[in-house]
């Protein structure tokens, strides 16, 4: 199966007719159909499909117990309305070099294996690389049961209604000791390849970033009849609190985004209780995050003392920098600089993925192809056909130079 018919085949798969965007969150019936799509893929090309521990679906070529693998893949999970390129670009990519490798008649000298991991937007339950976390020993058991969507359903309670035993999710050490290099290649999330002219780029690190849920409580009660000076309204201190995000942010160069939102009772003619509003922060550097982090909790509790508000803030998802290996880093630049008539462009990036997470315990390595938009997690993200193509190759190449010694 070509790139373009795996992926007119997944293209229908959790997308919303009306916005466009996608739907895939953790261990929903989109996320089940991405899931069949994946092991048919795995199937149809004769490679031993394995699903893990913790609902992450492998891919093998040869015996995985031969160790050493070079391990390729993404996430086919998405963002609330997620464009079509972030995640299932690696994924579809994976399989199409697979192919393009079988197609030059390489000869393996390791195994090979690729990879859907489980929820890595964290869409549903709030913490990104959920499914990479738990096998890299980043997230406890109980703190993974602990997780709850918006409807109030847990995570033991959504994986159990999508056919999955909650009770066996945990650190993974053998799987993870089978790895000897990751690489994920992944749609660029910003203008830098655009701007360069590449096709195709290599990251050289993932800004720190995290996601902290803002509480803000204060008195229900008549929008018409209650007086300003009585109020103690949650809206307009959450609202304050949006600016100040930005604020810090453009004072400091990171990024401060208020995404999500939720009001009780949130009716129209009611002042509201509780407004829950979720922050995305990230910066270069650890430093500047804590700087934005503080800068932004102080004023927010300023505002709540000034209107009467109580606020709790809870850090619901954090990544540390990542510094991605310069032995593998630099392999990857080799091997593709072969082929070009100038080195890859190396790139970090603020995105967050699962390849971050792994870097704590195995080589890495990440392959940016350019997305001329520059956006992302927007049903506009977009990644030309020719540049789809420039990436599979140059994926290729890696898989090549790394695993067909
Ligand atoms: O939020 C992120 O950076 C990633 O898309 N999970
Ligand atoms: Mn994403
Ligand atoms: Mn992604």
């Amino acid at each position: 199966m070509t790139f373009h018919e795996m992926w007119r085949d997944l293209a229908p798969l959790g997308r919303d007719t009306a916005s466009g965007g996608y739907r895939r969150y953790a261990w929903t019936g989109a996320d089940a159909d991405c899931r069949a799509w994946f092991k048919q893929q795995a199937d149809s090309r004769g490679l031993t499909y394995e699903l893990d521990r913790n609902g992450n679906q492998w891919a093998w070529l040869g015996d995985p117990a031969a160790g050493d693998a070079v391990v390729t893949g993404s996430h086919l999970d998405s963002v609330p309305d997620g464009g079509a390129y972030d995640g299932p670009l690696g994924v579809v990519s994976s399989f199409a070099a697979l192919d393009e490798l079988r197609a030059r008649e390489a000869v393996f000298s390791r195994p090979l294996a690729i990879v859907n991991f489980a929820d890595e937007e964290g869409a549903r339950f709030g913490l990104a690389c959920v499914g990479s976390r738990l096998t890299a020993g980043q997230l406890t058991i109980e703190a993974a049961h602990r997780l709850t969507d918006g409807e109030g359903v847990t995570l033991p309670q959504a994986m159990e209604a999508a056919g999955y035993d909650p009770y066996g999710i945990g650190p993974d050490p053998e799987r993870l000791a089978r790895v000897g290099a990751f690489v994920e290649l992944h749609v660029e999330q910003g203008r830098a390849l655009d701007l360069t002219g590449d096709p195709v780029g290599i990251a050289s690190a993932i800004w720190p970033h995290g996601r902290w849920r803002y509480d803000f409580r204060g008195e229900a009660n008549h929008a018409g009849t209650t007086r300003i000076a009585d109020r103690r309204d949650p809206m307009l201190t959450y609202a304050e609190t949006v600016i100040a995000a930005r604020r810090e942010a453009e004072l400091t160069g990171a990024v401060a985004t208020f995404g999500k939102v939720s009001v009780e009772p949130n009716g129209v003619n009611a002042i509201p209780s509780l407004v829950r509003g979720w922050l995305d922060s990230r910066a270069a550097d650890q430093e500047t995050l804590d700087a934005v982090i503080t800068g932004i909790e102080k004023a927010a509790r300023a505002y709540a003392d000034r209107h009467g508000v109580d606020l709790d803030v809870v850090r619901e998802s954090f990544t540390p920098v990542v510094e991605f290996g310069h032995a593998l880093r630099d392999e990857l630049g080799a091997i593709l600089r072969g082929e070009a008539d100038r080195p890859v462009p190396v790139l970090g990036t603020g995105a967050g993925h699962d390849a971050g997470i792994l870097s704590a315990s195995i080589p890495t390595a990440m392959l940016f192809v350019r997305n001329p938009t520059g956006v992302s997690h927007s049903p506009a993200e977009f990644a030309a056909e020719d540049d789809c193509v420039a990436g599979v190759t140059a994926l290729a190449d890696v898989l090549e130079g790394l695993a067909c010694r």
